[in-house]
Parts: C-alpha cells; structure tokens; sequence
C-alpha cells in the first residue's frame, strides 16, 4: 500500500516512574520492526519523564492538548509546551474525551487544527457506540466526527485516524478483522469523496479497541488496516508483538 504501518500505545491514566523506566528498558531492547512507526502515549505529567527515558526510535503522544498556545486555562497544556519537552504526537478526541469528559467535535477539531498549526502530528480518534452500531448508523457517526477532523486538516502528512469502536475500548471485545476492515474502507471513500483521492490513499487509518497480542495480525493482514492504537496491552511486553504483527 506504501502505508507505513503505525502503532501507537496509549497508556492513558496508568503507570509511574518506575514502571515507565521498566517498559521502556522493555521497548528500547526489543528487537522492532523498523517498518513500523512507534508511539507511546504517556501521561502529561510524564511525558518528559518517558521522552528521556525512551530510545529516540520510539516517539512519544501526549494524550490530548488544549486548542490555544498559552493562557489562563488552569490543567490544561499546550501543543507548544508537547513539544518543548521533545515529544511529537497528540492523540485527540480518543473516546474517553468525548464520552468521560464531554467534548464535543467542535473543540475536538479546533483543537486538531491548534496542534497541526503548531507543528504536531495528531492521532485523531472516531468511533460508534454499541447502540449506535446497533441502530445501523455507524457509518454515519464516524463520518460525521471524521468531517469535524478533516475541516481543520491542512497536511494530512501529519495525520492518522484511528478507528475505535466505543463497545471494543478496554472491553476485551476486540471488534473482528471483517468489522475494522469494513469502517476503514468506508472512510477511505469517505476521504476520496471528501478531501481527495491522494488523500485517501495515503493516509493511515489505525484500528484501537482491546487489540492484544492475539488479534493483532489477522487484523494487521486487513487491506486498510495501517496499524493500532493500543490501550491495556501497551503497558506490557505483549505490546512488542502488536508493533511486530505486519510481518
Ligand atoms: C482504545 C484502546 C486504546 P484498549 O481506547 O486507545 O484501549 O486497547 O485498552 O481497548
């Protein structure tokens, strides 16, 4: 596909120091696939911590970011500041933003734009609820929040869309190869109609959703599969296979 395959561990609200060093000691003396891009999504409070613990072969993603360089926005951080502690990725609009804390597609994409302009690359989540799925209108949910991502997108060279259903997020229901290749494809047509054919074929489209050692390379041998953003089995050694599954 001439896709690079992209894995990226969001570690969420998990870990400490000592554990942060531990995996890190795990990652950096792991043989990986250097085909695949890897990016390990720390806690704000350490992403410095894990930037300079980490072999600079394995990027690091803060988990989210605000939409403004600076100012009295109290807990909030800064494109600007991700990337003075050397760390190059944001994840944005993950689930748990939008379903725990309530945002809406708007900031998320005011906040894609904010971290595309200043120099960041974005893994931006979409993804159905179970009762959406069920009423039949999944595809018009990710294509729905998916518009919201691409009206801010400028470079889509510094985009990956990660496909999370909501019912497959840390539920060990990892959605099957059929499903995940099913929505990736749909959003592949949805880009060609919507942004452009050049577009649509180059850029990656993750699947995230309880993707562990097991499951990862039937769904990696997916045709629009690019690669996976990983929750629970990014904290282990498993996570090694998953950033390996594209043999
Ligand atoms: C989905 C995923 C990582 P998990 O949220 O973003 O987490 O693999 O634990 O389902």
């Amino acid at each position: 596909t001439g896709r690079k395959f992209f894995v990226g561990g969001n570690w969420k609200m998990n870990g400490d120091k000592k554990s942060i060093e531990e995996l890190a000691n795990t990652l950096n003396n792991a043989k990986l696939n250097a085909d695949t891009d890897v990016v390990c999504g720390a806690p704000s409070i350490y992403l410095d911590y894990a930037r300079s613990k980490l072999n600079p072969n394995i990027d690091v993603a803060a988990q989210n970011c605000y939409k403004v360089a600076k100012g009295a926005f109290t807990g909030e951080i800064s494109p600007a500041m991700i990337k003075d502690c050397g760390v190059k990725w944001v994840i944005l609009g993950h689930s748990e933003r939008r379903h725990v804390f309530g945002e809406s597609d708007e900031l998320i994409g005011q906040k894609v734009a904010h971290a595309l302009e200043n120099g960041l690359g974005v893994i931006a989540c979409i993804g159905e609820k179970l009762d959406e799925r069920e009423a039949g209108i999944t595809e018009k949910v990710v294509f729905g929040q998916t518009k919201f991502i691409a009206d801010n997108v400028k470079d889509w060279s510094k985009v990956v869309l990660a496909y999370e259903p909501v019912w497959a997020i840390g539920t060990g229901k990892t959605a099957s190869p059929q499903q995940a290749q099913e929505v990736h494809d749909k959003l592949r047509q949805w880009m060609k109609a919507n942004v452009s054919e050049a577009v649509a074929n180059s850029v990656r489209i993750i699947y995230g959703g309880s993707v562990t050692g097991g499951t990862c390379k039937e769904l990696a041998s997916q045709k629009d599969v690019d690669g996976f953003l990983v929750g629970g089995a990014s904290l282990k050694a498993e996570f090694i296979d998953i950033i390996n599954a594209k043999a």
